[in-house]
């Protein structure tokens, strides 16, 4: 395809903000010690708000390729919401990525289908492009087989979706998230593949062809190549191993 990969890193709630701004500087020394090729493979982090304004300088001052996203957003703009971040204040700090829908959100924020629509509604509005995650747990699989949820999930934060804005996908099967367990290659290959067609019947052909869709749940350096020669996966997001500078660039840097 002629789709740019995508290495997502996303932090959780870890790495304060003594760990990441060193973080950060010794993954950018080692890809650009590698030699690496952003254009070929892009990368990007996640890290919490807390750290988004000291690590988007760190870039910046440095101008270092490395993309940034932000874990979550408000559906709202502004006003009394105590706790929240805005895609407004998100779009200040040059982010451009914003994950949403993540099953941690969705499970313990008891985020609905609606409301991550409202989110990408708010992610587009604000010039971000949402990373919406969608994937099924395991009773699911049992009872619907691999994918009927995610299908029914990524429809429903579609509803408000122009044709041509930029959006990605992330399908991460929940009983795969941090438990070592990783989907088959061929398993992700069957989502991404029915996600795409679901693109396809609600953006048209052609944004489905251009939109990536990424694979997630225990991704790491040892696996990372077995996704990436599957057609309709273009990239991962990466919990668990995106917190080891060494490992995250190794993954970044699969093809080598
Ligand atoms: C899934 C993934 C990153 P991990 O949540 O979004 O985490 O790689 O730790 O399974």
């Amino acid at each position: 395809t002629t789709r740019r990969p995508l290495i997502a890193g996303n932090w959780k709630m870890n790495l304060d903000h003594l760990q990441s701004i060193a973080f950060v500087q010794k993954l950018a020394w080692s890809l650009k010690d590698a030699k690496h090729d952003y254009q070929t493979v892009e990368a990007a982090i996640f890290p919490p708000f807390t750290d988004l304004r000291s690590v988007q300088t760190l870039l910046d001052a440095d101008k270092l390729e490395l993309e940034l996203g932000a874990q979550d957003l408000s559906d709202n703009d502004s006003g009394a919401f105590t706790g929240d971040i805005s895609g407004a204040f998100l779009a200040k700090l040059d982010v451009k990525y914003v994950i949403v829908g993540h099953s941690e959100r969705r499970t313990i924020h008891h985020e609905s289908d609606e409301i991550v629509a409202s989110k990408v509604a708010a992610a587009h509005r604000n010039g971000l492009v949402p990373v919406i995650c969608v994937g099924e747990t395991a009773d699911d699989l049992e009872k619907h087989g691999p994918s009927a949820v995610p299908v029914a999930q990524l429809k429903a934060a579609l509803e408000t979706v122009p044709a041509d804005a930029e959006i990605v996908v992330a399908y991460e099967p929940v009983w795969a998230i941090g438990s070592g367990q990783a989907a088959t290659p061929e398993q992700a290959e069957q989502v991404c593949a029915a996600l795409r067609e679901t693109l396809a019947e609600k953006l048209g052909a052609d944004q489905a062809s251009a939109t990536r869709v990424l694979y997630g749940g225990s991704v790491k350096a040892a696996n990372i190549a077995t996704f990436m020669r599957e057609p309709n996966v273009d990239g991962a997001l990466v919990g668990g191993a995106s917190l080891d500078t060494n490992e995250f660039a190794s993954i970044v840097r699969y093809q080598n």
